[in-house]
């Protein structure tokens, strides 16, 4: 609902003391739309915000109009509480810590065919699904009941590379999930390491000294072979959790990152003695 008709009723209810019980929860799905050109965009002390971009951001400062998505449409926002000030200087790349990678890759790299343009279509050849999905805000959405022992499939494909106006910006691709009991939590990617290696971890939120939620790490594979896993025992109940995948670097090349496709699954397994990363030495999944 826009909220010009929300406040419309509200201000049909006021004769008989209506009290708007709004709620600026995204997670909850509740929050208000908005657009940013809208004056006010939101009601109270609520900031219009898409991903990491709020208020005046989301307005072209060219046009006046909104800024406009992909397909040509305005940007639709929600109504949330202010946020702390970002370090401009941040990247997705730094934001999620992954730790100290200790092995690389170092046999020969096929081309991945993820960056250029397609020399038939003329098109950028990063498809681009979901994105951008690199911060919380953008995450992809894993929903609050992961399945549980689900059948083996061969999970959801994603590709990690660069958007056309940032062919050298890395790539991270970020899912989030909610428990709503304590659960042995797995994350399998799969991909080729001859094509690019990729890294995964699983982080929760935590309050810094400031207060400000800020990504801590609960565990990586940082490991240069094909695939990778992830095995939590008993993850606690609640979120939200981010499993984030990344392209990498080496020390040689420290601003080359890899591009690769892979395919993701995360669930949930009922019994402590099932599903598990070291069950199965052949790599399969
Ligand atoms: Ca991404
Ligand atoms: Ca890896």
């Amino acid at each position: 609902m826009r909220l010009s008709k929300i406040l419309t009723v509200a201000l049909l209810f006021s004769a008989a003391c209506y009290k708007p019980n709004y709620s600026s929860d995204e997670d909850l799905g509740k929050a208000f739309r908005c657009y940013a050109t809208d004056r006010p965009a939101c009601p109270g002390s609520l900031v219009c915000c898409v991903g990491a971009l709020c208020g005046d951001s989301l307005i072209d400062p060219v046009t006046g109009g909104p800024v406009k998505d992909n397909s040509g449409n305005p940007l639709e926002g929600s109504c949330v509480p202010p946020r702390a000030p970002e370090d401009l200087s941040l990247t997705p790349a730094s934001y999620w810590d992954f730790g100290i990678k200790g092995s690389y890759w170092t046999g020969a790299v096929n081309d991945p065919l993820l960056s250029g343009k397609d020399p038939d279509t003329g098109k950028w050849r990063c498809a681009r699904k979901l994105e951008p999905n690199d911060m919380p805000g953008e995450e992809v959405g894993l929903g609050s009941q992961l399945p549980i022992d689900p059948n083996p499939t061969p999970g959801t494909a994603y590709e990690i590379c660069p958007d056309e106006s940032a062919p050298d910006l890395p790539d991270v691709d970020v899912f989030k999930f909610k428990l709503p009991t304590p659960t042995k939590v797995m994350v399998r990617i799969t991909y080729k390491v001859t094509y690019g290696d990729l890294d995964v971890a699983l982080f929760r939120m935590a309050k810094d000294d400031t207060g400000v939620d800020r990504p801590q790490r609960v565990v990586a594979d940082l490991t240069a072979v094909d695939n990778g896993c992830l095995e939590v025992p008993n993850l606690p109940a609640g979120g939200p959790y981010y499993v984030v995948v990344r392209g990498t670097n080496s020390p040689e090349k420290p601003s080359k990152y890899s591009m690769n496709l892979y395919n993701i699954r995360v669930y949930g397994v009922s019994t402590p003695a099932g599903d598990s990363c070291t069950a199965k030495k052949d790599g399969g999944v």
